[in-house]
């Protein structure tokens, strides 16, 4: 049975279940995630947030490897772990599946079929890499070899993680076993192949401009540009026919007689996980699956930029080929988060996992929302980020406490001094230009989440806290008005504004950070807003309905965020400044590490040049007449350097290791053909020869005796 009401299904991309998660993936994809699901749950939408474990494919089989145990322990660890952090950091999958359960290997399976019978595929036989000392064929990630594209020597047989190539295990240059180490032998196999090159003429109008045929499924302008750039240069670059099935004894069993001993590749099956997990769910709920995924669903998948093209390009041209699913409305991916200036490496420990994070924290009153708000602030969405815990803490103390938790706390501790905790009886039309604005205010929040704009959203609505809260009890100061006349009725409009605003807080902040929103309402006297997802919330059309009536009991005050830079209690910045340091000490020895690299590096003996290239090289002596200091500069000294024929100012970073009065007369060696360069805002007519060791000692290349200034060096 199909109902007609519209059915919202978001997805986040299923992790694969071989490892704990990080900030990165918190903010490219859960949290934004989360947050669009809570903000359409509370409309009184009807929405399926899935998510779950991806436990197929190398990433799972090579873990198990490296920790000498079973596939299937791999997975059961991981995915316990990454299902158990998401919900204590209030992520609120209505379903967290598992691709190894029986429904996605019948779904998946079925999916293959169904494509099969339509002459999707092509069987095609081909010669694979395969290593006889394990007796497997080498696929995707089982091959490391040189990328032919950027020379970096580890690069997988799917992709160059160095720049980014998609790669095919052939493409390699010294391909080698991940498995034995050794070089791989070419055998016969054959394979089953996804016809996608069929489907890239309606894909690129699709992504284009959001029409199939003559359907507008979407805008194509609400569609992130770095999302569409990656489109296009999958698009305009050519589509092939893509290999779906593999030689592993790991995965989803290709349903074919045929094809015995072969799985299904694991981005086949995964994103069919979404659709595995929603019947589960559906099933737990008495609900049909098909009205989330058909008809008028609308589909929004959350990812990271790494997924756009099989969430872009390869899924949709399976859900189109198999018939009657919905396309994604919009596929709002992001873009990376680093730690403190560099990328997060999981291999180097330069990472804050998302349940070390809350161990490391555990005594820190509201932590989940520290961190999601934290996050928030910087969410990828159109560029890189960085996560620095000096901003962590600076935003915690300033806008967390001092914006939001003051106000909060004003305002229902005056309540309860002039009203015993009780909302007066008050005027709900006073201070109609601040009403008028504020209605303008929730309008805007509303359409900046409606556009996958969480960060500026977010910061909209702790302008409530500022502009409407804390600034306008500063303006009203009903304090000083008390003093003289306590029963002004002004003191009960401003307080019942207030109280509105932090009403209005409870319900804004709700996607964001629900922890502080189910406290800001227990402190109100409200049950949480997951309470009134049932019966939807249109909180910015018809304010009336979330007011508080007069008599309404308030709930206990309590403190909302702890400052971490506390005098009187230390206990929180400790925690601060030991994070801060393990990263500062760790960051000390990279930069250690890559300095030494460099060195090396630059020692390493030169590529040989032909006498022809050295020739061009016009070396003279050159006699140091004059020598001065360069203002700003440390490294910097200003020479004239006589060559005989002529007298040359040369810019030269001796300063170091030169007085400027101790290099008068010194007789040097001139590159006297360098192209000139300004340097400080000097022209530069030449380089001085110099000698440096790892010592970091260095001095002038200078003739044994004295010499004509301007004779030639060969
Ligand atoms: N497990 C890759 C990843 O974690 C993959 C996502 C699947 S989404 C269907 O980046
Ligand atoms: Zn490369």
């Amino acid at each position: 049975m199909t109902t007609t009401t519209k059915k919202y299904t978001l997805t986040a991309a299923l992790p694969y279940a071989n490892g704990a998660l990080h900030l990165g993936h918190l903010a490219g994809v859960y949290v934004p995630a989360d947050i669009y699901a809570r903000f359409l749950r509370l409309r009184g939408e009807d929405v399926l947030f899935v998510c779950g474990s991806d436990e197929h494919g190398a990433a799972i089989t090579m873990r198990a490897k490296k920790e000498g145990i079973s596939p299937q322990a791999i997975i059961d660890k991981y995915h316990g772990l990454n299902k158990e952090t998401f919900e204590k950091l209030g992520i609120s999958f209505d379903f967290y599946g598992r691709t190894s359960s029986a429904v996605h290997k019948e779904t998946a399976q079925e999916f293959f079929t169904h494509l099969y019978q339509k002459n999707e595929f092509e069987e095609r036989p081909s010669e694979q890499l395969y290593d006889e000392k394990f007796q497997q064929f080498l696929a995707d990630r089982y091959i490391v070899g040189t990328c032919p594209k950027c020379a970096h020597t580890e690069a997988y047989g799917d992709q160059c993680e160095r720049c980014g190539s998609d790669l095919s295990p052939d493409e390699l240059i010294n391909p080698r076993s991940v498995l034995s180490g050794e070089k791989p032998v070419l055998r016969p196999t054959k394979h089953w192949y996804f016809l996608l090159n069929k489907h890239a003429d309606w894909l690129l109008e699709w992504v284009k401009n959001g029409k199939v045929g003559n359907q507008q499924l979407h805008n194509a302008a609400d569609w992130r540009e770095h999302v569409k750039g990656q489109c296009y240069s999958w698009l305009l670059g050519g589509l092939q026919p893509r290999a779906i099935t593999r030689d592993l004894d790991w995965g989803v069993p290709v349903p074919l007689v045929e094809a015995a001993g072969k799985v299904l590749y694991v981005w086949f099956d995964a994103p069919i996980g979404y659709i595995s997990a929603s019947k589960e769910w559906a099933a737990s709920q008495g609900k049909n699956w098909e009205d989330y995924w058909k008809k008028d669903a609308e589909l929004v998948h959350f990812i990271g930029k790494d997924n756009i093209v099989f969430h872009c390009v390869i899924f949709p041209a399976m859900l189109k080929s198999y018939g009657e699913f919905v396309l994604p409305k919009n596929v709002p991916a992001n873009q990376f988060l680093n730690l403190e200036g560099r990328k997060f490496s999981k291999s180097k420990g330069w990472v804050i996992e998302q349940h070390e994070y809350l161990k490391d924290f555990a005594t820190f009153a509201n932590k989940e929302d520290a961190l999601r708000y934290a996050l928030i602030k910087i969410l990828p969405e159109n560029s890189d980020s960085d996560f620095k815990w000096d901003e962590f803490a600076a935003a915690h103390d300033n806008e967390l406490a001092d914006n939001l938790g003051n106000f909060i706390n004003r305002v229902l501790s005056l309540t309860q001094k002039y009203y015993q905790g009780q909302v007066p009886a008050y005027n709900t039309n006073a201070f109609p230009e601040l009403r008028t604005e504020l209605k303008a205010q929730l309008e805007l929040i509303e359409k900046m989440i409606a556009n996958y704009q969480f960060k500026d959203a977010m910061t909209e609505v702790m302008r409530l806290s500022s502009r409407f809260g804390n600034a306008f009890l500063q303006e009203q100061a009903p304090w000083k008005i008390y003093n003289q006349e306590p029963n002004a009725p002004i003191i009960a409009d401003t307080l019942g504004f207030g109280l509105e605003i932090a009403t209005l807080l409870s319900l804004l902040l709700y996607p964001f950070l629900p922890f502080t929103s189910d406290k800001i309402r227990t402190m109100l006297g409200l049950s949480s807003c997951a309470d009134l997802e049932k019966i939807g919330v249109n909180n910015y059309q018809n304010l009336s309905e979330i007011i508080l009536k007069a008599g309404h009991n308030l709930g206990t005050v309590e403190i909302l965020f702890a400052k971490i830079n506390d005098k009187k209690d230390p206990s929180r910045a400790q925690l601060l400044e030991a994070q801060k340091a393990k990263f500062a000490a760790m960051k000390k020895q990279f930069e250690a590490e890559e300095a030494a690299q460099a060195r090396a590096e630059a020692t390493k003996p030169k590529e040989a040049v032909s006498f022809d290239e050295f020739s061009k090289m016009d070396l003279r002596i050159g006699t140091i007449i004059s020598a001065e200091a360069v203002k700003k500069s440390d490294k910097l000294l200003k020479l004239q350097v006589d060559l005989g024929s002529e007298i040359r100012t040369v810019m030269s970073g001796i300063a170091q290791h030169y007085q400027p009065q101790n290099v008068i007369n010194q007789q040097v060696v001139l590159v006297a053909n360098l192209a000139p360069l300004k340097i400080m805002n000097v022209e530069s007519h030449g380089m001085i020869l110099m000698a440096s060791d790892d010592t970091g000692k260095m001095c002038f290349v200078s003739p044994t005796i004295a010499i004509s200034s301007g004779a030639i060096v060969k």
